[in-house]
């Protein structure tokens, strides 16, 4: 373990933080809250810090990514320095017909669902500070980029995107967006994936971390659950420490086709009840890897104390 504390910075849904101001500048959005990405404005030192991060990031893909994964991230060609989202759009139209728009960083759920919804994913155009190489409060390009963008080009991937943002609006209307929220950040961001040479890392919280992708994949620690969408929706998720549970797909295709089942009797089972702690193995559970529980307060409390 090199961070001094193993805090999870990586692509933490708006909901859940509203303590602290955004550090994006949104006084030039349209009202679709995206920008000009302004390509030819990123210095040379942020074109190097993202060499860096990519360089550590990459290192770790064959281990713990998903194939597809690194087969994507490999034909967008991004280890040169930051992407310029018209080369990748041209790229992305080709493959799945996504295309990246910037913004200035996180957006309102409402507005976040449209743009997925009509195939467009919300790139924030920052790259975080020298000092936050390993820690981050808010999605910026790295995250963005390097965690989400790769699976846009994956036809079934790209289609679940776009579904899951065309279900935005009925979660809104039976007052459910933070259970479809549950939903984006056990797949979307924290998912893991049966794939051909064992477990990998799908979501973009563990493709962009450096120190939560080898945990979430390797360590004895957190439980490791067959995906199940009524399970999911009901399960609290942690913001400020690796995940206590991963859930895992066994295709992509397994994921898009349990999604595709009408959300609205979920949310009338759910809505109003208490959700599973996050650290919580269940009766109906089909349980890959049951943790050790040897996290949380306690371990950040030895490692700090190292
Ligand atoms: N905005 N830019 C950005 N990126 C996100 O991942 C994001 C967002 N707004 C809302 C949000 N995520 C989540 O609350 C979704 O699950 C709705
Ligand atoms: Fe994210």
């Amino acid at each position: 373990m090199t961070e001094s504390k193993r805090t999870n910075g990586e692509g933490l849904p708006a909901s859940s933080r509203s303590s602290h101001p955004l550090r994006g500048d949104y006084s030039h959005i349209r009202p679709d809250y995206t920008i000009d990405q302004d390509f030819l404005s990123y210095t040379d030192a942020e074109h190097d810090r993202w060499r860096r991060l990519y360089g550590r990031q990459i290192a770790l893909m064959p281990r713990y990514a998903a194939p597809e994964f690194v087969e994507s991230i490999m034909s967008l060609d991004v280890a040169s320095g930051i992407p310029d989202f018209e080369r990748i759009n041209a790229l992305l139209r080709d493959k799945t017909g996504f295309q990246i728009v910037a913004v200035p960083g996180l957006v309102p759920d409402d507005v976040f669902f449209d743009h997925l919804a009509n195939r467009r994913f919300p790139v924030s155009r920052w790259i975080r500070e020298e000092s936050e190489l390993d820690y981050l409060v808010e999605p910026d390009i790295f995250h963005d980029f390097f965690g989400h963008v790769p699976l846009l080009a994956l036809p079934v991937f790209a289609d679940y995107m776009v579904e899951y943002g065309k279900a935005g609006p009925g979660a809104a209307a039976a007052n459910a967006v933070p259970l479809l929220s549950r939903l984006y950040w056990y797949t979307i961001e924290f998912g893991l994936i049966h794939s051909q040479g064992g477990l990998r890392a799908y979501g973009a919280g563990l493709l962009s971390s450096a120190g939560e992708i080898g945990y979430a994949v390797d360590s004895t620690e957190p439980n490791r659950i067959a995906f199940d969408l009524e399970r999911v929706l009901a399960t609290d998720y942690r913001i400020d420490d690796y995940q206590e549970t991963y859930f895992v797909i066994d295709s992509f295709e397994q994921l898009f086709r349990e999604t595709r089942k009408p959300f609205a009797p979920l949310y009338a089972r759910l809505v109003g009840r208490r959700p599973h702690p996050p650290s919580a193995t269940l009766p109906g559970d089909v349980v890959i890897q049951r943790g050790d529980h040897d996290c949380g307060l306690q371990r950040v409390g030895r490692v700090a104390a190292d």
